[in-house]
């Protein structure tokens, strides 16, 4: 297993060695139309490290992120873990209820926002006790009274005190759990965690390359992309094009189009949005292979994709709490309907309601251990002590593994429904639903019939608007394929999208409320 010198920081790790390795001069990023190498953003990540220790940063002080994808994402982040902070990053696009939370949560010495978050950033500001100097937000932008990045980073004055030696195990770096009402928790990271994970699943389980060029749909704030779209493209000297828009099936064309990536990373939603689009056959024969996670991806999805664009899906699954994926499909081994395999440098096993181990290929809740479980949650001691400690996480995830190895996800154990005494998956119900030609997406959860028995019900985004038959339709169709006890007792056609949280997630407790 990959060990790491005591005296570690992961911006030596990501970016310096890179310099150091003569690859200065190779591009790191691609961004509008500047190709920006290694070279420069090393510079640009010392100076932000110089800016903030002269500003007055103090070691395992947090720097919160709150912008779009762009270079200066990349030199505040590494920036500040160089000067020895804590980084922390959120959604760009959030309401400032959702920012107070955070600002009170976080206590930041410093933010960086831009134009996006700003006045929402703002707002919160206003009755926070925390980013209150003048000087601790720094705006990737123009706008009167913030300092702007560019006069930020170019000043000079008053000096500033070497950076803080760390050690491996310091905290580096907070990652929010998906929250879906802004009160999600940071698991706790230190530096050796992100290098980790990157040695055994980048390197070693998937085979990142120099040559590779990476692309992400999912945006830099969420941890996903943080390792597929950054860490692991710069852990081994490879391009990553980073752009500010939101992605669409169009833009991703786009880029894909003008920077031909060879690593796509995906989520369920947007990879059908992709198929759904107008496009004129685009052309991604650059990729190599497109990851998917973030969510479940129902086999119909996988095999629809598969018969378009045929372009390898590497479906996994990761989490804030282990940074990233520790179970995953591979170039040359994919299983679609699969997880994959356990990624080795983790460990795994399925736990019954006892938390006793259990055998065979029952269903069962995860627990994975491996050097890249967080520490605890900040601020709470119960979550912490149920779901974290001694390098396991168990996640409440249910799980089911076959005998050739292979990882099939079951849902969240509290997502699990019990219909007629027996456990119906809700995935295993909406992969089935997905499969039938009219329905563009469903959520299958349970709800108290009449007599206070839980059933399953489901809400159809149906592809074209349609009439109220199409739940007859669709029930008949489960119950050709499905054990009785599964199929829904009540189809509710939904004419808007699913909600979704702020990582593009389906929103199951807010389904919940609306259908209650
Ligand atoms: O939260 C997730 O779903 C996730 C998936 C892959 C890697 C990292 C994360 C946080």
């Amino acid at each position: 297993l990959p060990a790491f010198p005591d005296s570690f920081n992961m911006a030596d790790y990501f970016v310096f060695a890179n310099v150091e390795a003569g690859r200065g001069g190779k591009t790191a990023l691609l961004f509008e139309d500047r190709a920006i190498s290694y070279a420069e953003v090393a510079a640009n990540v010392t100076r932000v490290a110089e800016r903030l220790l002269a500003g007055g940063l103090l070691p395992e002080q947090r720097v919160l992120l709150c912008m779009r994808d762009c270079p200066e994402f990349v030199y505040a982040w590494f920036g500040a873990i160089k000067a020895g902070a804590v980084v922390t990053q959120i959604n760009p696009m959030l309401p400032a209820s959702d920012y107070a939370y955070y600002l009170g949560y976080v206590k930041p010495q410093f933010a960086f926002i831009d134009e996006t978050s700003m006045a929402a950033f703002e707002a919160a500001r206003e009755g926070a006790r925390h980013c209150q100097d003048p000087g601790s937000v720094i705006l990737v932008g123009e706008a009167p009274g913030l300092p702007g990045f560019d006069r930020w980073i170019a000043a000079t004055e008053p000096p500033a005190p070497p950076p803080w030696p760390t050690r491996k195990d310091d905290p580096a770096v907070w990652l929010f759990t998906s929250g879906t009402t802004g009160q999600s928790k940071g698991a706790v990271h230190c530096h050796f965690h992100f290098a980790y994970n990157t040695e055994v699943y980048a390197k070693r389980f998937i085979g990142m390359a120099e040559s590779d060029i990476t692309l992400s749909g999912p945006r830099l704030y969420f941890g996903y992309a943080t390792g597929t779209n950054l860490m692991f493209p710069f852990a081994v000297g490879a391009t990553a094009i980073l752009a500010r828009e939101q992605p669409t099936p169009e833009n991703l064309f786009a880029l894909v189009a003008r920077h031909r990536p060879t690593v796509l990373t995906n989520v369920p939603t947007l990879i059908n949005k992709m198929l759904e689009a107008e496009a004129q056959a685009p052309d991604l024969s650059s990729i190599r292979m497109m990851w998917s996670a973030g969510e479940a991806l129902p086999r119909e999805l996988h095999a629809r994709w598969n018969a378009r664009f045929g372009v390898p899906i590497i479906d996994g699954i990761g989490s804030a709490e282990s940074f990233h994926i520790y179970i995953s499909n591979r170039p040359g081994d994919i299983r679609p309907g699969s997880l994959g395999k356990l990624v080795p440098g983790y460990e795994a096993d399925l736990l019954d309601e006892a938390s006793m181990p259990i055998a065979g290929g029952e269903i069962g809740v995860l627990r994975i251990r491996g050097d890249s479980a967080a520490l605890y949650y900040h601020g709470d001691y119960a979550k912490s002590k149920r779901h974290l400690g001694g390098g396991a996480i168990v996640s409440g995830d249910l799980f089911r593994r076959d005998a050739e190895g292979y990882w099939y996800y079951e849902g969240r154990g509290d997502d699990m429904i019990k219909s007629g005494g027996i456990y119906v998956s809700p995935l295993e119900v909406e992969g089935c639903l997905s499969e039938h030609p009219a329905v563009l997406e469903c959520c299958v959860f349970g709800r108290a019939d009449a007599n206070g028995l839980e059933k399953p019900v489901v809400v159809i985004v149906p592809r074209e608007a349609a009439g109220e038959a199409l739940g007859a339709e669709v029930l008949e169709f489960a119950r050709g394929r499905l054990a009785r006890y599964k199929v829904p007792h009540q189809v509710y056609l939904s004419e808007v999208p699913l909600p979704r949280n702020d990582r593009d997630k389906i929103d199951r407790k807010k389904l919940r409320e609306i259908y209650r």
